[in-house]
């Protein structure tokens, strides 16, 4: 069920309970801002999500409230994941869905990244 993007932050929300340890994830990286792991319904043959440690609810809320050296972390994070799962020559996607036009599941601001495959036309 899509959820409001625009609405505060719940903290118990899905990976709210993973960032807390309450509940597991298969990771693939993390340093002080960032964590990342893999998406449990893979859309790809590599499907990362790609979080703040800190609660946002959408990319608005984050772009306007995170200090910029978390902004600078989740670029470089993912960048870094990307290279490091090989999908710098064959190409990948990085999208963010935020609110309930689209589709936004988890109100906790990720990147969804999509890699490993010819991708289909965009918008997926
Ligand atoms: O996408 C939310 C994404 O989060 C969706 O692709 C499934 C994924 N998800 C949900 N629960 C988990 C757990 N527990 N581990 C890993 N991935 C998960 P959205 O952009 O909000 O529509």
């Amino acid at each position: 069920m899509a959820v409001n993007g625009t609405g505060p932050y719940d903290p118990d929300n899905i990976f709210a309970k993973i960032l807390h340890g309450d509940i597991p994830c298969n990771k693939v990286f993390e340093n002080e801002w960032v964590l990342a792991f893999h998406d449990i319904a893979p859309k790809a043959p590599v499907h990362v999500i790609i979080i703040p440690k800190k609660p946002y609810v959408s990319f608005i809320d984050f772009s306007k409230n995170a200090a910029p050296e978390e902004i600078s972390a989740l670029m470089q994070s993912t960048g870094h994941i990307a290279a490091e799962l090989n999908l710098n020559e064959a190409g990948y996607r990085i999208i963010t869905n935020a609110g309930q036009n689209a589709g936004q599941e988890v109100p906790h601001f990720h990147l969804h990244l999509l890699g490993g495959k010819a991708l289909p036309p965009f918008p997926v």
